[in-house]
């Protein structure tokens, strides 16, 4: 591709034009170096022996898959030797990792989930990894859980990489969300999606249907009059998938539109829902937004709720935008 243009030159433009700064850059592409090889250990799958389960729990409660752990691995290896991020904070983590007492402090916090759809990896679906990037605060060398809770508003970069047939960064400065696709040749990013839009309007929605008994009446109007079609309120037909990656769902609603549902249920209301706000809805929500869509629990604006806890739970609702607002409007009638 005679005039691509790689990632590393996207964020040498940034950097030139003052949206961001040396470590930044620094930042995201140690990110990307542990992205390229979880890409890669994904790709040989059973011929490395990374499949299966690894026999152990994390935190909340879930089976950890062996890549689940290598991945977190290669994520924690690849950043906390840098001097770009003071500390880091995982789905595989308990709490916020500290880096060795011996390594440089950065300005800034990593939070990911290493490999978001792990109940995927074993049947060769799409998987990724998401992360979010925030402040650190100043003059705090080890931060712990509570320097990390700031709400989605004030998150600096946010990506998800998709390892599908290729492997895909979607990635946000707070400028547009950009699309780039890993050329395995030369191991490099090209940016092939540019200001990605999401559109407005979508006749395609996901969500997990067997929980159906379990979501709130507002879920249940708009899966219902979806579900009625053309002969229905709505007029027309509607399609549906669910991946059980948000990755792939999120990415595919980039692509062509749509919503993405794990509503509140009633299974899930102790926990606050299945999906966590910092490394999972905060940054697919500045993902979305940033392409033109919306994210909201249905009451509230992801990013501006105040996290409680590095792991804690919401509801979320994204996707094209006017299909967001009217479920949040069917949350209001009710
Ligand atoms: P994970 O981070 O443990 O993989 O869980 C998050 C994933 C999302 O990617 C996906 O939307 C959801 O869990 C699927 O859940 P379910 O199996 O209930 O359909
Ligand atoms: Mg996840």
């Amino acid at each position: 591709m005679a005039n691509a243009i790689s990632l590393k030159q996207y964020l040498a433009d940034e950097l030139r034009k003052g949206n961001i700064d040396a470590d930044l850059v620094g930042l995201l592409s140690d990110t990307m170096t542990a992205c390229k090889q979880i890409s890669y250990d994904l790709s040989q799958g059973a011929l490395m022996g990374i499949l299966g389960m690894a026999g152990s729990e994390n935190v909340q409660g879930e089976d950890q898959k062996k890549m689940d752990i290598i991945s977190n691995d290669v994520m924690i290896e690849a950043n906390n030797r840098s001097g770009y991020v003071s500390g880091m904070a995982s789905e595989e983590e308990e709490t916020a990792y500290t880096l060795p007492s011996d390594a440089p402090r950065g300005k800034y916090m990593l939070l990911f989930d290493p490999l978001d759809g792990s109940s995927n990896i074993d049947v060769n679906i799409s998987v990724g990894t998401i992360f979010s990037i925030l402040n650190s605060p100043e003059g705090v060398e080890n931060p712990t859980d509570k320097d990390f809770l700031q709400p989605g508003t004030t998150q600096v970069a946010a990506g998800a990489v998709v390892y599908g047939q290729s492997t895909l960064l979607v990635l946000t400065l707070g400028n547009g969300s950009h699309g780039f696709t890993l050329d395995r040749n030369i191991g490099e990013f090209i940016l092939t999606q540019p200001d990605i839009q999401i559109p407005a309007d979508t006749r395609e929605f996901a969500i997990n249907a067997s929980n159906q008994r379990f979501w709130e009446a507002p879920v249940q109007r708009y899966v219902d009059e979806c579900l009625q079609g053309a002969e229905g309120p709505r007029g027309e037909n509607f399609n549906m998938r669910w991946v059980a990656s948000m990755v792939a769902e999120v990415y595919r609603i980039l692509t062509r539109g749509g919503v993405f549902l794990y509503p509140m249920d009633e299974k899930m209301r102790a926990q606050g829902g299945k999906l966590r706000i910092m490394y999972e809805a905060n940054p697919m929500g500045f993902i979305v937004e940033q392409a033109g869509g919306a994210c909201s629990t249905g009451r509230e604006r992801i990013m501006e709720i105040q996290p409680t806890g590095l792991h804690m739970r919401v509801p979320v609702i994204l996707g094209s935008k006017n299909e967001v607002e009217r479920i949040i409007s069917y949350h209001k009638d009710a």
